[in-house]
Parts: C-alpha cells; structure tokens; sequence
C-alpha cells in the first residue's frame, strides 16, 4: 500500500461503480496458464542485467500456477528492495489468482459531457477558493501598504505557489500602488497574469516522434500518484488518434497492478505485456520493448511499480529498468513522465530532484488537482525546474486528463473567467 496515500477505493468499483469487486469465478490452473504470458524467466538470456547472479534481480522462478501469488502480497512500504524469494510453499495448496476480464455490460452509463473548462474550474475550485477568498477579505476597503502586502504572500505561500514566486507576485501587486486602493479583481488579474507568465515556458504539449516505432514512454512516481490511471487515459488518447498502443505491466510487484492494467489494454485496445508478480521490472520492460519493435507498434507505455523517492533500493531498480530499456534503444526512454500528486504540495519537489536523477525525467504530469487547494505547487514546480508539464488530471475519468495551457490553469486558479 501506499505511504503517501490513504486507503483508495478498489480499483474495480471504481471501474464499474460498484462497492465490491465484481464475483471472481474460480478458474481452473489451465484455464489461467492459457492467459497468461511466457514467464519472465525467459527473457534472461536476453538481458545481461537480469542475469541469475544477483539476488536482488533474478527473475521469479517459473512455478506451476501461472500466477504463483502469495497469500499476502509483499509490502512495498516495508521494503527497500522488490520482492525477489518466492514464497515458501504453503503447506494447503495456493488457490490460482482468479483473472477477471470486465464484461462490457458493466462498464459505467456514460456521463453528461462537461467541457473541459468547467472540468478544470471545478477541479481547481479549491486551490482558487483559498486564493479568491484570501485576496478578497485582503483588499475590499483597504489601502496597500507593507502589511497587505505581506499578508498576501502568505496567502499564495499556503497555496503551495512556493517562496520565491509568491514574493515576486506580491511584489507586482505592489508595484505603483502603495498608499492606494486596489480592486481585489485587479489583483487577481495580475496574479493570472504572473502565474501565466511562469507557466508559459512550460507547457509543452507531449511530442510523440512518429519517426520512433514505439515511441517508448516510461511512467514513473511515488505510490499511488495516478500513473497506472495515467497510462490508461493516454492509451486511450493514442488509440483515438489511431495509433497502436501497446502496455508493459512493469509493476511486477502487485498482482492487483497487472491486472489494473491488463483491464485498461482491453478498455482501449491495447495489448498488455505482462508477466508473473515479482518477476523482473527490467526483464520485462526488455521484451516488450522486443514485442513492440517486431508489430511496428506506434507506442509502447511502460508502467512502473510506486516508490518512494527516498528508497534507494527502489531507486536502483528504476535505473536498472532505464538501463535496460537503453541497452535495445540508446535513444529511449524517449520520454519519461513522472507523475506528480497534487495533494502532497511541497514534497512535491524532492520527487521530481530524485526522479529526475534516477529516471532522466523529461517531463510531468499533475493528477488529482480536484483534490485539493494546493494546486500552486505546479506553479514552484514550474519556477524551480522549468520541465515540461504535458498533462494535468483533475478526476478519475478518461476525459479529465488534458494537455496542459498555462493561460487556462493561471485563469482557473485566479478564479477568472474563460479566456476570450
Ligand atoms: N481525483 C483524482 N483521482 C485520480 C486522478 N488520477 C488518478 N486518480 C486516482 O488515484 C488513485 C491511484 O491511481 P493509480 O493510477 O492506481 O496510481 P499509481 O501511481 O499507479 O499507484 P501505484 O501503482 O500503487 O503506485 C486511483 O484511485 C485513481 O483513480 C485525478 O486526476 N484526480
Ligand atoms: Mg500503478
């Protein structure tokens, strides 16, 4: 489970709005080993890294049952390395993992389309509340002086904008008007106008080169960020724009996380490598890089397993995957997105220093904007390092994850209307 995230709710009644995972039939050892990929254990001749000497990063061994998952699953958070030991054989014999594939009568009535200005308003809506309000109750009938003025900046400061740019947006209300009264929409023009103008750079739709078959895409972050989510709504993105799309299940360590992702590669049509719980992220990684090459597929998306960015352990393996991927591509990953919580605010920036070591990150994705009123670590995000924002969620729906406009972020959160 997660260290940064409360208990979500199941995967399944979120897919198909239901309290309970739908009834798992109990499927016959045959029934599941005829679904399943070959084992990971062949890809070790294939790869010189995932090599049987280190014990950290064998393979799982190839066990009878397709799924050979422990009773209880192992604990990312009590762990600084993935899982590589089997577990031992209990003394009852395992019951195979059910493998349930949605029925598409379940899937969710579709909901009234919203556009994704008022998605993005009410995502936003508590992040530019807490602003709104703030710089309100600040300006109605008062003058500017020293005190407003650092009033202010601790508004911006408790909304996540970060030190230095709530300083400098202070400093532009300002400008020109001490001793005098300013309209609170005055100020909130210029606070869209400064947010904006730091944005800018930034936003930078996600550049697929065609030229590049797959175009490699390695999702990466903490725990329970959204980047299986994630995965799944650019899948769907690339499949509407017809591109073939295929998925490598990379978080090896949860069974639960392949087959989060194996429900998406039906969602979308896209196919989904995937191996045995435990086996080898890398080794992995490395055949469906293989797979992808040999169809012409136009993009390979690459689930990882969250980590915390302090775990060095975890650290090393996401740099083994990287290295591996290179080994068959110098040029790829040839983008890797670190998806990036809203809700944790400033923890925020020692993800992305680690990340960006660890995984070359090229670029971020923002999810779960709607959860909180810490919506300004985008904007620290974006004045301390300068990466590319390609996407931000602001829900749990294919359609709330959008290419990323700095001109509309800086509007919703200053609580202004649409851009003309
Ligand atoms: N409200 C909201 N929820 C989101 C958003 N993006 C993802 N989620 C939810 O966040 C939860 C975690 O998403 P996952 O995609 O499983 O996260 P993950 O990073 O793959 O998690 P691990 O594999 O456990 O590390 C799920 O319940 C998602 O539906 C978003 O933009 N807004
Ligand atoms: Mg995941």
């Amino acid at each position: 489970m997660s260290e940064t995230e409360p208990k979500k709710r199941g995967f399944f009644s979120r897919l198909f709005g239901r309290d309970e995972e739908p009834a798992k039939p109990a499927p016959t050892p045959e029934t599941v080993t005829e679904q399943a990929v070959e084992p990971v254990e062949e890809l070790k001749p294939e790869v010189e890294e995932v090599a049987p000497a280190p014990v950290a990063e064998t393979a799982a061994p190839a066990v009878e049952t397709a799924f050979p998952e422990p009773v209880t699953p192992p604990a990312l958070v009590e762990s600084d390395s993935l899982p590589v030991e089997p577990e031992p054989e209990p003394a009852v014999a395992p019951q195979p993992a059910p493998v349930v594939v949605p029925e598409p009568t379940h899937a969710p009535a579709p909901q009234p389309k919203r556009s994704w200005w008022r998605r993005l308003t009410e995502g936003l809506s508590r992040t530019s509340s807490a602003l709104t309000t703030g710089i309100t109750d600040l300006f109605t009938k008062r003058k500017l002086d020293a005190g407003t003025l650092e009033d202010l900046e601790d508004i911006l400061i408790q909304a996540d904008l970060g030190l230095a740019t709530s300083a400098k947006i202070a400093k532009a209300v300002g400008d020109g008007r001490y001793d005098k009264q300013i309209d609170p929409a005055e100020v909130k023009a210029i606070l869209a106008r400064e947010v904006e103008s730091i944005l800018v750079p930034v936003a930078q739709p996600l550049a697929i080169d065609a030229t590049k078959k797959p175009f490699v895409l390695l999702m990466v972050g903490v725990n329970g960020s959204g980047k299986t989510t994630t995965i799944g709504k650019l899948a769907a993105k690339f499949r509407s724009e017809g591109k073939s799309v295929m998925l490598a299940a990379g978080d090896t360590f949860r069974a639960a996380a392949i087959e989060q992702l194996r429900v998406w590669g039906e969602r979308t049509g896209a196919e989904v490598v995937y191996g045995q719980q435990g086996a080898d992220a890398a080794g992995l990684a490395f055949e469906a890089l293989q797979k992808a090459k040999a169809n012409g597929t136009d993009a390979l998306l690459i689930d990882t397993a969250g980590r915390l960015q302090n775990k060095q352990g975890l650290m090393d393996e996401l740099a083994k995957v990287v290295r591996v991927i290179r080994k068959q591509d110098p040029s790829a990953p040839h983008a890797a997105l670190l998806v990036l919580d809203a809700t944790v605010g400033q923890n925020a920036i020692s993800q992305v220093e680690a990340f960006r070591e660890t995984a070359g990150v090229t670029g971020l994705v923002m999810t779960k904007l709607d959860g909180t009123a810490r919506g300004g670590i985008l904007v620290a995000l974006a004045a301390q390092f300068g990466l590319p924002v390609h996407f931000i969620g602001v829900g749990e729906s294919v359609e709330d994850l959008e290419p990323f406009s700095a001109r509309d972020f800086a509007r919703a959160v200053a609580g202004l209307g649409e851009a003309a």
